[in-house]
């Protein structure tokens, strides 16, 4: 196997459970009245016939003319929301709810229950998305190219559209179907304005009605200076009539293609990326302005992902800073799209203290399920513990950061990409996978989804279960640990963001540079953000300040502490901190030995191809641990606690690597 078939793979069953669906007989069913051709509901059949054959095995073991009916039986109301219940009774199963789109899930749902051996005669499920946006932001350049992508090139075949739509197409609509994924945005944020030109129109409108019948609706990353890059306008002043009628105009003429289309994602003011504030006007003046001319059509979706060379505090800052006082300015159909944390997608971060900060402006979450600080394609770290760390924090201010963005959504930046098994890793699939079920439902924990994620891709058999998933759940500390432990961060080399570059303190903006985060000196390491530094920890609030404060998680992210000082542990904190680099590396090792006991429950293939890279993450989480080891002892001069390895090279070796070949950039 490949690993194309994701999660998807429909394996036969065996033993009681086949027993019970061959009794059972399935044999699906559309409701009269369910009669007219939909394109959803002819996928729920073919989802559902096709998958059944294929956990009944081949051939086919079904009898002919059994009772075990399946009826797809939905109302046909566009709007009528995307719930869905599976039932069962004497007659069979039936899958029902308001909008075909109910359907489409139900039959997703109960495959899903079947898959994981569910008994056919008491199936009963009923559920609702708690999130109204469950997004994936693609980062795909037109030109194939993924920013942060490490799974070959994008999976968007722009130069051939509209003309040739890839089968790639249809599986990924499934597979995001699969798992309540309902909005995609196709192109990077750090977007071409030439995007939204006619003849990309007409390209977005096949795929949005490639993707309609699986739920989707297509959204752009649109270019703030579009009406100057392709309007011919001098200007991208927001408050300008003839660019707000330039954006009007785009705006009518993408809906007269795409009905549904669902809006625009903007980057503004970040990075380099045009904006209002070019023109002295407000994130909120920017975003209004494309709000108007989508109108109750879309929505505008605008990033909090802002930080200048001009911020010279604490970058960690800026966003709320230039945010907070905006609360209440913004449209109704304006969101506003705040990462998991303050900085940038780190392996550990403090939730972002925007969560529960605007009260009166729609946010929602953005996650990066592609793993750009994170080991890329290579490392094993299952993310939904991060993700749920973060859903599953108290903002102090009116709920959980779940309870927060529930009323909006959650967007992930994607890691698909051209690579047969979609992700470039296994294991990369369980991210995506987790993405969609923790936007659907974010009281899902994190390892009744890597349970069904794990039964369903590789294998049910419970040794392998039990074995795999603890394997999982640990596997993101791991490279916590490895990487950056005890509250470290942004420790990685520039550019490429793959291995350790604490080193590196020259880049022009200072922060830029790893040096700019730990603030190692031969006193001690780490930023303070306490009253007597920069003072982020009061844009919590208090009760919550004083949590993080004291969390040994956040040690080094909210305080400048001491190499001697001692820890709860009784330790140094220089101590503390080799014994956290190597309890990572002796994590890896660990996963490395349970994958390698699990030979006969995995294919060939996939087999090998998770066991390889676990020996690359194994040498590079020592890599890591002595590169950092070594730049730490070259600051505070400092002999390492007895009994440790020594680093294997010394340190110059570790500051000489470089990486031309790195991928995604
Ligand atoms: C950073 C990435 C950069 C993105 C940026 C963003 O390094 O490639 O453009 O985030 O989110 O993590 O806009």
């Amino acid at each position: 196997e490949d690993g194309y078939d994701l999660w998807l793979r429909y394996a036969p069953l065996e033993g009681e459970a086949l027993e019970r669906l061959e009794e059972f007989n399935p044999q699906i069913a559309v409701d009269l009245y369910n009669r007219e051709d939909n394109p959803t509901l002819e996928a729920a059949v073919r989802e559902l016939g096709f998958g059944l054959h294929s956990l009944l095995g081949e051939p086919a073991r079904s009898r002919p003319g059994g009772h075990g009916r399946i009826l797809i039986d939905c109302g046909s109301h566009p709007t009528g929301g995307e719930q869905y219940f599976v039932t069962t009774d004497r007659q069979g199963i039936r899958i029902g709810g308001p909008s075909h789109i109910s359907c489409l899930y139900g039959a997703y749902a109960l495959l899903r229950e079947l898959s994981l051996g569910a008994d056919p005669r008491t199936i009963n499920l009923t559920s609702a998305p708690a999130m109204p946006l469950r997004m994936l932001n693609h980062w795909d350049n037109p030109d194939g190219h993924v920013e942060r992508g490490y799974a070959g090139r994008s999976i968007f075949d722009w130069w051939n559209l509209p003309d040739r739509l890839d089968q790639r197409m249809i599986d990924y609509a499934r597979a995001n179907a699969s798992i309540g994924i309902n909005a995609v945005v196709v192109n990077n944020v750090n977007a071409q304005a030439y995007m939204l030109e006619p003849r990309y129109i007409a390209k977005l409108k096949r795929l949005a009605d490639a993707w309609r019948p699986y739920g989707i609706r297509v959204f752009l990353s649109a270019r703030f200076s579009a009406p100057r890059d392709i309007g011919g306008l001098p200007t991208a002043d927001p408050l300008d009539p003839a660019v707000r009628a330039w954006w009007r105009a785009k705006a009518d003429e993408i809906y007269a293609a795409i009905p549904d289309f669902g809006g625009f994602l903007v980057k503004a003011n970040s990075e380099g990326q045009p904006g209002p504030q070019d023109y002295g006007r407000s994130h909120a003046d920017g975003a209004n302005v494309l709000a108007e001319a989508l109108g109750n059509r879309g929505t505008v979706i605008w990033r909090a992902f802002v930080y200048s060379e001009h911020n010279d505090v604490d970058r960690a800052m800026q966003a709320f800073d230039e945010f907070v006082p905006l609360d209440g300015q913004f449209a109704p159909n304006v969101i506003v799209q705040v990462k998991n944390g303050p900085i940038d997608f780190q392996p550990r971060e403090p939730f972002h203290p925007m969560f529960g900060a605007m009260p009166n402006t729609r946010l929602m979450l953005e996650a990066q399920i592609t793993k750009e600080y994170l080991g890329q394609g290579t490392h094993l770290a299952y993310l939904a513990p991060m993700w749920e760390e973060v859903l599953h924090a108290d903002t102090g201010r009116g709920g959980t950061v779940a309870q927060i963005v529930q009323p909006v959504g959650m967007a992930g930046v994607a890691n698909t990409g051209s690579d047969r098994n979609w992700t470039g890793s296994d294991f990369d699939q369980a991210n995506w996978y987790a993405f969609g079920r923790l936007a659907w439902d974010p009281s899902l924990t994190s390892e009744q989804i890597a349970r069904e994620w794990a039964a369903q891709t590789f294998s049910r058999a419970p040794e392998f279960v039990e074995a795999v998933v603890p394997m999982m759940l640990g596997s993101r500390q791991a490279v916590v640990d490895y990487m950056t432990p005890l509250g470290l961060a942004h420790q990685m080399a520039t550019g490429h963001h793959y291995g350790p570059g604490p080193w590196v303190c020259d880049l022009a903006r200072p922060e830029w540079n790893p040096c700019y985060y730990a603030r190692a000196d031969r006193q001690g390491i780490g930023f303070d953000r306490t009253a007597s530094g920069s003072n982020a920890l009061a844009q919590y609030a208090p009760p919550v300040a004083a949590g993080l404060a004291a969390d040994p998680d956040y040690l080094l992210w909210f305080h400048h502490v001491g190499w001697d000082q001692a820890m709860p542990s009784g330790r140094s904190l220089w101590a503390e901190l080799v014994g956290r680099y190597d309890t990572g590396v002796a994590a890896v090792d660990a996963m490395a030995d349970t994958w390698a006991a699990q030979q006969r429950h995995v294919d060939p293939q996939r087999f090998r191809a998770v066991a390889e890279n676990l020996v690359i993450q194994q040498a590079e989480a020592r890599w890591w641990r002595d590169a950092s080891l070594a730049w730490w002892q070259s600051i505070n001069g400092l002999p390492l606690p007895e009994g440790t390895r020594p680093p294997q090279h010394e340190l110059d070796y570790y500051r000489s690597l470089a990486f031309p070949e790195a991928p995604g950039q």
